[in-house]
Order: structure tokens, then C-alpha cells, then sequence
């Protein structure tokens, strides 16, 4: 399996983690457009949407978008559930639609961000910015729920604050949620994370 993918996509990130959780080798391809995937062939060709990630598996049929990813390769490896089934699975699935969401909001903003002067809507930024506080909060008073297993929801809302914390310091979401910001700092030590822990 391949997985196209850059490493400071979360949502890259997220599906990378799961992969080396379920014990699965996928290979990291590189796009070869990295600023404009909809100029790079083979992201077009497997993703209309033109998205990272993308997965392709061994005889080329893709599989998108992260969500998706993640609970095929949990499907395939081996070790404990990252999506269970069951009750569970609607709040980790919620949870992880609430990381997602992070992502999305921190992305669009990033990207909204380094739009050429005069282009660029603080009004658009300053929404992405409140979701995520919003989210940010929800988390913190989630945190029992999720914090002492390693599963799809507390894998993805890991990832999704290391990405703000790379590409939106000046957004202070530990201020108002200590309890979050010190699990998280536990998260990232764990190997998974560190194996995939992007340099800025
Ligand atoms: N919902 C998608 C979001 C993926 C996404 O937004 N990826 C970004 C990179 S982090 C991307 O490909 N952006 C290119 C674009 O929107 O043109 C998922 O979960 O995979």
C-alpha cells in the first residue's frame, strides 16, 4: 500500500499513525506538485478531489478521504480495535469528526493566511480561529472520555493540536485548556508519534 501524503498534512499525519498502530508497512509517496495538487498527475488521477491523503492500495484502487483511510487500515492490521464497534463507536466517531473539523478549520485558515496582502479575510480567519477554541474547549471537558486510550478519536485530537501548535502559535488553546495540554504533551511521546512527529 501507498500512502500520498506530505509530512505536514494531519490528516496525513492521523492515517500514518494508525498504519504503524495496526502494524501495516505503507509506503510514503511525496506528491510531486506539493503546492498545487491539482496539478500532480497521479493525485488527480486517483483523487478528483485532489486531496492528500491518499491511499492506494496494491493493485491501485484509491481510497480517500482520512476517515475512510483510517477505518480501512484499521480493518486490515492486526492489535486492538482504533475504531470499536458497538456503543463506542458513535463518540469516538464524534470525537473524531471534532478533530477533523480542527484540522479543516486550521487548514483553511493557514492556507487563507499566506494569500497575497489584500486578499486575505481576517473575518474568515478570526471564524476558523473561534471553531477551533470552541472545539479546543469541547475536548478539554471530553478529556475522561478519551484520554486514557489509544483510539481513533484520541489518536486524531492529538494530531490535530500538534498542527496548531506548528502552524498556528498564535493561537493560545493551552491557556484555556491545561488539562488537554498536558495529555497532549504524554500523546506525543508516545512512538507512533514520534516516528511521524513533523519538522517545521
Ligand atoms: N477531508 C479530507 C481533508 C484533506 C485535506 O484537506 N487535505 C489538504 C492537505 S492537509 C489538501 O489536500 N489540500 C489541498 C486542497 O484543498 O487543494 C480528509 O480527511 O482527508
Amino acid at each position: 500500500m501507498q500512502l500520498i501524503t506530505l509530512p505536514l498534512s494531519p490528516f496525513g499525519r492521523k492515517a500514518q499513525i494508525v498504519a504503524l498502530e495496526k502494524g501495516l508497512d505503507i509506503e510514503i509517496v511525496a506528491p510531486t506538485a506539493p503546492t498545487a495538487l491539482f496539478q500532480d498527475p497521479l493525485v488527480v488521477a486517483k483523487n478528483p478531489l485532489a486531496k492528500i491523503p491518499t491511499l492506494l492500495l496494491g493493485d491501485g484502487t484509491p481510497i480517500y478521504d482520512s476517515p475512510v483511510i483510517c477505518e480501512y487500515l484499521d480493518s486490515q492490521g492486526s492489535g486492538p480495535k482504533l475504531l470499536p464497534d458497538g456503543g463506542e463507536r458513535w463518540p469516538v466517531l464524534v470525537r473524531t469528526a471534532l478533530a477533523d473539523g480542527i484540522m479543516d478549520a486550521a487548514v483553511a485558515s493557514r492556507q487563507e493566511s499566506i494569500r497575497p496582502d489584500g486578499e486575505r479575510s481576517q473575518a474568515f480567519m478570526d471564524k476558523q480561529r473561534d471553531a477551533i477554541l470552541r472545539a479546543v474547549a469541547a475536548a478539554e471537558a471530553d478529556l475522561p472520555a478519551f484520554a486514557n486510550t489509544l483510539r481513533l478519536d484520541s489518536i486524531a485530537i492529538a494530531v490535530a493540536l500538534t498542527y496548531l501548535g506548528l502552524r498556528h502559535p498564535g493561537i493560545d488553546w493551552r491557556g484555556p485548556a491545561p488539562r488537554l495540554a498536558a495529555w497532549h504533551e504524554q500523546m506525543e511521546r508516545h512512538p507512533s508519534f514520534v516516528a511521524t512527529r513533523p519538522a517545521v
